[in-house]
């Protein structure tokens, strides 16, 4: 794991309209850190789109470019476009920054064609499992066992059955040069991984694990410590992959599943049995990955 030292500017300023205790904010606020006022940042329909709040009492400090649902990816193209033409490019950080409906599920084309052409472009997505700002639907990144207003939790027990896609991996099999999965719980790793994705010329991906108090059914004071927990239980691993190789950011001693699960409402209704297929679940994507770490690196 990487020790850093943040710096105290701050890019995010008071008076934003998030919800008590959100990740999203968190996730923000330290991208913002490692990327500097030197920024200009893309936002599609999403919480984030609301949380600025209204200019001139606006609370980001980077000129902001908001655009429809689904075209994150084409807006980063366009900007870079743009920059080129003014002969900017190699000045200015061309950011993105949605959640994981507008990554994972509506956005993935326009993510794609970006990756794909080699856009200039760093990429966030905060994952915060699920359409939260319309209301808690359900996402392909929500994952299994989930309580969300799509997948209702009546007597027929019906939560999420599939379980989360990962976009990282997705993004991996783009071959761009940079990939990384980061959390709020762990702001020096983010801001380091932010840093070095502003270093690489290229399409670069890194999705924040990012709590939603509102949506996961916790209290607004354990935002940081349930991010953690998904960190420390395998959930969610910390990793980079740079041209292919991948590198895991931590390897701790797991926590049972249990211990994450338990500290959230919209898991509450989950039986030892959908308990165990998530342990098994993790367990066996974990060996994955460290598979695909000793293989990387033996190449
Ligand atoms: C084409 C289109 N379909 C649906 C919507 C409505 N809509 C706006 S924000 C949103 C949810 C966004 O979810 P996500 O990307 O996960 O971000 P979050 O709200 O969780 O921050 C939806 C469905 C829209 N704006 N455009």
């Amino acid at each position: 794991m990487v020790k850093t030292t943040v710096p105290r500017d701050e890019y995010m300023m008071q008076g934003h309209v998030a919800c008590q205790g959100c990740g999203a904010t968190i996730a923000m606020r330290y991208v913002l850190k490692a990327l500097g006022d030197n920024t200009i940042m893309t936002i599609p329909a999403c919480c984030w789109a609301v949380i600025p709040g209204v200019w001139p009492q606006h609370s980001l400090k980077v000129p902001l470019l908001y655009t429809a649902f689904e075209v994150t990816g084409a807006a980063l193209s366009g900007i870079e476009a743009a920059l080129k033409a003014k002969g900017q490019d190699d000045e200015i950080n061309v950011l993105g920054f949605a959640g994981d409906g507008g990554t994972a599920d509506i956005g993935l084309q326009a993510l794609s064609g970006m990756a794909e052409r080699g856009t200039n472009a760093l990429y966030v997505m905060y994952d915060n499992e699920a359409y939260m700002n319309t209301g808690i639907q359900r996402s392909g990144s929500t994952p299994f066992g989930a309580w969300t207003t799509t997948t209702p939790v009546g007597k027929k027990k019906e939560w999420k059955t599939e379980f989360k896609k990962s976009v990282a991996e997705i993004m991996v099999a783009h071959r761009i040069p940079y990939v990384a999965t980061a959390s709020i719980a762990f702001p020096e790793d983010l801001y380091a991984k932010v840093q070095k994705a502003k270093s690489i010329k290229g399409p670069k991906f890194i999705q924040i694990f990012s709590s939603c108090p509102t949506g996961w059914k916790h209290s607004p004071d354990i935002t940081v410590e349930v991010a953690r927990k998904a960190v420390l239980s395998h959930m969610f691993p910390l990793y980079e992959v740079e041209n292919g190789v991948y590198k895991i950011s931590q390897k701790p001693k797991p926590i049972p599943v249990k211990e994450y699960l338990k500290l959230q409402g919209r898991f509450r209704y989950l039986d030892e049995e959908a308990i165990e297929k998530i342990q098994e679940h993790v367990d066996r994507e974990w060996e994955l990955l460290l598979k695909k770490e000793e293989f990387t690196q033996s190449l």
